[in-house]
């Protein structure tokens, strides 16, 4: 065990965690899977409770009291959300379904309706599905092509060549803020001058980014900032996308239907202000207010705090890890998060992480949707530990054993 302090009481924070205290078949639930989501404390499920039990009405209709009470609690969230990421306005904040919406909204509503043939739309090696597949989709309908930034052997991005990359014709930059896969953190405000002294918009995916460590998006001064409910305690089907006013406003809306108009005649329409000509429909009122829950949650432990002790937990993990023969660990960048994905020996990491299942120990195997990745490692798939403010030094302990014991039970 470690001799550190740490800068938060994870033994007290997980009484908040329902899940981790339900009995499972195996014993208590080793939750090392917080990348792909997070557990939810019970202040987020109580919270979508109460919208549901006391008030569950429509945002922006009604003209009664639980109608106006919901729409307060939703527009409440979108205020917690903007104060949360340093936003200055509520205006920069449209809730989606979450980082794959948010992303695919600006595919959409701005990348298909400005790029041209022999435009260039610049991404990395380490992008998740969801930062890939839009863009290849716009590529084809545009005829714009799509490069990659490449990566360097520790994981970290290859910036050396950026003249390279950052060209006249780059028009549309969309970086991951933090890997996935690899747990390295981009230097996105660097990015974000090269992106936009080539002159192109830039969008960051802070879906791993955005729980563990504060982001100031006016500070980074990206165009656009996406990023997911369910993977910061909160629910999920919400997610975010903070956008720049200026091209936002610009902006075709992406779906077309109730709440996102002015005015509809039988032959045209025109579009409502900010943020709502991109909330189409009725949207996830108790999931919005689930997040504005967990944004309080966290705001309330504090983002720094929650950061200090995840990198003491990344540090453990990776000298336990390390001290296992066999054990390939991907990544070492200096600035990482917390997820840690290795290959173990011989053993391929769906059997893994079925061994460890039997230990109760939950974690991710496969190619984390960051195919590109594996192509660029020489391998197929991963097993991925991830860490959030409710895991221990103990569990980590656990981690190591049983990951020891599966090798000698599959014979290395
Ligand atoms: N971007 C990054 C960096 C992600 O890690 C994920 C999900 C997404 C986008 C997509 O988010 P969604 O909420 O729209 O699905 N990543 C993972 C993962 O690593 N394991 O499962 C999901």
């Amino acid at each position: 065990m470690t001799g550190m302090t740490p800068a938060i009481r994870a033994a007290k924070l997980r009484e908040d965690f329902p899940l981790l205290s339900s009995s499972q078949e195996q014993g208590p639930l080793i939750y090392l899977d917080s990348a792909a989501t997070t557990l939810k404390p019970r202040c987020v499920i109580d919270a979508m409770v109460r919208y549901y039990t006391e008030y569950g009405g429509s945002v922006h209709r009604g003209i009664y009291r639980i109608a106006e009470q919901a729409t307060a609690e939703y527009e409440n969230t979108r205020r917690e959300v903007a104060s949360f990421i340093g936003a200055e306005t509520t205006d920069s904040i449209i809730f989606t379904k979450g980082t794959t919406e948010s992303i695919n909204l600006v595919a959409y509503a701005w990348a298909r309706n400005t790029l041209k043939p022999g435009d260039e739309i610049l991404i990395t090696e380490m992008e998740h599905h969801s930062n890939i597949v839009p863009w290849q989709m716009v590529a084809k309908s545009t005829g714009a092509l799509i490069r990659y930034l490449p990566l360097n052997s520790d994981g970290t991005l290859d910036l050396n060549r950026s003249e390279q990359y950052f060209t006249p014709h780059t028009k549309l930059v969309a970086v991951i803020h933090q890997s996935n896969v690899l747990g390295t953190v981009n230097p996105v405000k660097e990015i974000v001058k090269l992106a936009h002294d080539a002159g192109a918009v830039i969008l960051v995916d802070g879906a791993q980014r955005v729980p563990h460590h504060s982001v100031n998006v006016t500070d980074l001064g990206a165009d656009f900032y996406v990023f997911s409910g369910h993977k910061m305690l909160g629910p999920t089907g919400v997610g975010v996308l903070y956008g720049n006013l200026e091209i936002l406003d610009k902006m075709e809306p992406f779906h077309g239907g109730g709440d996102m108009i002015r005015t509809v005649s039988m032959n045209a329409s025109t579009w409502n202000a900010l943020p709502y000509k991109f909330e189409a429909g009725t949207p996830p009122i108790a999931q919005v207010i689930g997040l504005g829950a967990a944004v309080k949650y966290l705001s309330d432990i504090g983002l720094d705090r929650i950061a200090a002790y995840e990198t003491q937990l990344t540090a453990y993990a990776l000298k336990t890890l390390r001290e296992i023969p066999d054990i390939e660990i991907y990544g070492d960048a200096r600035e990482r998060g917390a997820v840690i994905s290795f290959n173990a020996g011989s053993v391929h990491p769906h059997d893994l992480s079925q061994l460890l299942d039997q230990d109760g120990i939950a974690v991710r195997a496969g190619h984390h949707c960051a195919q590109p990745i594996m192509t660029r490692l020489g391998i197929s798939a991963t097993t991925r530990a991830s860490f959030y403010l409710y895991n221990t030094f103990e569990e980590i302990d656990l981690l190591g054993e049983s990951i020891r014991k599966a090798i000698t039970f599959m014979g290395g």
